[in-house]
């Protein structure tokens, strides 16, 4: 299935949902619907994804009012040069752009570099609008995060299917989801999935299976909460595995 069949068919997870109108959709622009479950069809929706953003203006599905997402997010960068061993912990992150609208969300990605093309020691976040990626941000202060690793560069693809899942709102906990970090390391890159609320099992394991089927991710994953890391630092061990 394609991007532009996805207009007609909604993504099995959302079958309980109430309908909605295809054309005022935006997740058909960012998500090959329920193609992406089998993993058969996921280098299609990249392709496909990948001609949808390189549309100039005026042409395609760009025409018309922008396609309002469900939430507004910010992307935020950490880059190791300005990383300070002095400066306290998160000094560093800025934000770099915040959209709302699917249209915004190919620009500003489009002109990001990819993880396997950022220097080692970087973190790319995308945030909901006003939460910051840290611990102590009051929204994720209670909550934990996936892990996911990958060799160095090899992350790519994972970085944008977690982009596309996470924006279009494809997680049927997606009220639990703060944000998403792709960290670029010497010896491998990692993507995190941070959540609100770590106590809430039921919902952490449900966000941890679906974004393992969303990247056809075969290996453990592991959620950490953040109260466990700020006691235990590296020594804090996964609450829950998928
Ligand atoms: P990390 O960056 O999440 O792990 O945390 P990584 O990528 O394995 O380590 P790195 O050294 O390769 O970057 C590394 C350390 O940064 C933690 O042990 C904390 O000391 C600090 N740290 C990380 N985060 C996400 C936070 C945070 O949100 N708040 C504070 N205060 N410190 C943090």
């Amino acid at each position: 299935m394609s991007i532009g069949d996805a207009a007609t068919s909604r993504p099995a997870a959302h079958e309980d949902r109430p309908p909605v109108n295809a054309d005022s959709d935006p997740r058909r622009f960012l998500h090959g619907g329920g193609g992406n479950r089998s993993g058969r069809a996921e280098p299609e929706i990249a392709r496909e994804a990948r001609s949808l953003s390189k549309r100039a203006p005026g042409e395609g599905v760009t025409v018309g009012r922008p396609h309002q997402l469900g939430h507004s997010w910010t992307f935020w960068f950490d880059s190791p040069a300005a990383k300070s061993s002095q400066a306290a912990w998160g000094s560093s992150i800025r934000p770099i752009y915040t959209f709302a609208t699917v249209e915004e969300f190919w620009s500003v990605y489009n002109n990001l570099h990819q993880p396997s093309k950022l220097v080692v020691g970087a973190d790319l976040h995308c945030f909901k609008n006003k939460v910051e990626p840290k611990w102590e941000d009051p929204v994720c202060a209670n909550g934990g995060k996936w892990t996911v690793t990958f060799s160095r560069g090899k992350s790519d693809t994972s970085w944008l299917y977690t982009l596309l899942a996470m924006v279009g709102e494809q997680f049927d906990h997606g009220d639990e989801i703060c944000g998403a970090v792709v960290s670029v390391r010497a010896k491998q890159e990692k993507i995190a999935l941070w959540t609100r609320d770590a106590s809430d099992e039921a919902a952490q394991m449900s966000i941890g299976q679906q974004w393992k089927e969303f990247l056809n991710y075969s290996q453990k994953a592991g959620f950490i909460l953040h109260e466990d890391a700020k006691k235990l630092d590296r020594a804090a061990r996964n609450r829950y595995t998928v």
